[in-house]
């Protein structure tokens, strides 16, 4: 195999070469990391996402992605932080921690680590004690409430996320089978900023999974690869692999059906505006937070453990 640009030489990945064949492209090391990094940028630009004025928080699962997030964005110039919250889960939050210091180590990228038993007063094991929501669900929730809350009080203004095409088509094909108008109204790779909420955004959505993984390999990049014990990916599996097996006969479906997503966006985003009416949010009374009653949901859960 030959490097497409610079007719370089090798057989595999070990040999430097990167096959592409969604793309029709072989590529050396040195020409699928700017090819990689280029792509991203394209899609940062033509979707808006934000610009070098703009401060950024990822949100850092440890993952190959969050962390692949972390690292294009820094190398592209972008102001960029690394959030992650240790939520205590044995053995898994101690390696995960490890992989995160390790790669701040090697890349000197600004990271800030929390710990949920010190920002709730318990670990995520304990605190779904006191809850009867499945686990992801729950810290999902917990996670999205505290990205947001940090972020702002270290002055950024977005939060991006490591999701990719392969997350992006799994979940949506598993909504269109579902007709979830609210998940299809409202999942485009921006979510604007509203009511005390930063601007979300996925820059990866566009980039597939073996893309984010041959990345890392090209900066020898150190991630996570164990599983959260509460992971309830194998659904979303179930449909990532029907995806993959129309991507092997039909190459460049995956692309192809979430193009056309974005493409019908506007339509789905009328419909779930014109069907469905959100909840009025107001300001938490002790956090300040947005939340549909009183007091959020966080600062309930708080009172709960300590009173425990
Ligand atoms: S950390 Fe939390 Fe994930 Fe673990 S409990 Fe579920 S949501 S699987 S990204
Ligand atoms: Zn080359
Ligand atoms: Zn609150």
């Amino acid at each position: 195999m030959k490097c497409n640009i610079c007719k370089s030489k090798g057989i595999n990945i070990e040999n430097g070469i990167y096959n592409l064949p969604f793309h029709n492209l072989k590529l050396c090391k040195e020409h699928y990391k700017s090819w990689f990094e280029k792509r991203v940028l394209y899609h940062i630009k033509k979707y808006n996402m934000f610009n070098k004025e703009d401060k950024i928080a990822v949100a850092l699962s440890g993952g190959k992605d969050s962390i692949s997030l972390l690292y294009v964005l820094h190398k592209l110039g972008y102001n960029v932080i690394g959030f992650h919250i240790d939520l205590g889960i044995e053995n898994f939050s101690t390696k995960t921690k490890e992989k995160i210091l390790e790669f701040h180590e090697k890349t000197q990228i600004p990271i800030k680590i929390y710990s949920l038993k010190k920002l709730i007063g318990a670990s995520l094991p304990k605190a779904l004690e006191y809850t009867k929501r499945p686990p992801c669900s729950f810290c999902g929730a917990v996670k999205r409430y505290y990205f947001n809350k940090l972020s702002k009080d270290i002055g950024c203004n977005i939060i991006a996320t490591g999701h990719n095409l392969d997350d992006e088509v799994s979940t949506l094909l598993h909504n269109i089978l579902t007709w979830n108008i609210k998940y299809l109204g409202r999942k485009y790779p921006v979510l604007k900023e509203r009511n005390n909420f930063l601007r979300k955004v996925k820059p990866l959505f566009h980039v597939r999974n073996i893309e984010v993984l041959y990345y890392t390999q090209a900066y020898e990049l150190p991630f996570i690869s164990t599983e959260c014990p509460y992971s309830t990916k194998s659904k979303l599996d179930f449909f990532g692999n029907i995806m993959n097996n129309i991507e092997k006969n039909f190459p460049s479906t995956k692309l192809n059906f979430y193009n056309g997503y974005l493409e019908h966006f506007d339509y789905f985003s009328q419909y779930f505006t014109n069907h469905t009416k959100l909840p009025d949010l107001q300001n938490c009374q002790i956090c300040g937070e947005p939340t549909v009653s009183n007091i959020c949901m966080i600062c309930t859960l708080k009172e709960k453990i300590k009173g425990a």
